[in-house]
């Protein structure tokens, strides 16, 4: 049977080190659905549309992946595609409060669905899509963070 991981995400935008997480889950699992969903927590700077196209762009060396959006609960979307499995990423100890509770509800919903995390590459691990925007914002140097279709598009939102 077919290893199938959901790599679920706000993405807004894509950074190097979400792409990381991406590129090394698609050498684990035979297929990986990087998903685009909301997090209400956050108010987005790029449209879901706009953000599925960057991933497309940025993962389309990539055949065993596939990115989507979804509306509604990730479990929903997990179980839609005949996933296991959640991929995550960690960076640092402050991610883990948050991680536990979204890993622990998720279980609840259905605990069938196990999510595994994967340590960020030391490079990436003060990397995060709010800096990024922050950094760009101010017309600091962004090319370190994220491709290059990912620093234009952001270059476009502010207006350069
Ligand atoms: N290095 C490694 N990993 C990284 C890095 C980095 N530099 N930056 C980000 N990541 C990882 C994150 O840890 C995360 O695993 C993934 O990449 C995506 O990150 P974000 O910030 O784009 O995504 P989040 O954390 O905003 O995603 C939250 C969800 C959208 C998945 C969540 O809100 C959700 O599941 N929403 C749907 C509604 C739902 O089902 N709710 C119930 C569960 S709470």
């Amino acid at each position: 049977m077919a290893s199938i991981a959901v790599c679920p995400g706000s993405f807004d935008p894509v950074t190097y080190g979400h792409l990381d997480i991406i590129k090394r889950g698609a050498k684990v699992f035979d297929k990986v659905y990087v998903c685009v969903l909301n997090n209400s927590s956050k108010n987005p700077l790029f449209n879901v549309d706009e953000r599925c196209e960057l991933l497309m762009e940025v993962t389309k060396d990539m055949p065993n992946v596939v990115v989507e959006s979804f509306k509604g609960l990730l479990i929903e979307y997990a179980n839609s595609k005949n996933a296991s499995t959640i991929l995550r990423g960690l960076r640092a100890v402050s991610d883990f409060e948050y991680e536990m509770q979204i890993t622990s509800m998720n279980r609840v919903l259905d605990p069938n669905v196990e999510t595994l995390f994967m340590m960020t590459n030391n490079q990436y691990s003060f990397l995060s899509s709010s800096i990024v925007k922050e950094v760009a914002k101010y017309r600091g140097d962004i090319s370190e963070l994220v491709p290059k279709a990912v620093e234009n598009a952001l270059k476009q939102k502010f207006n350069r």
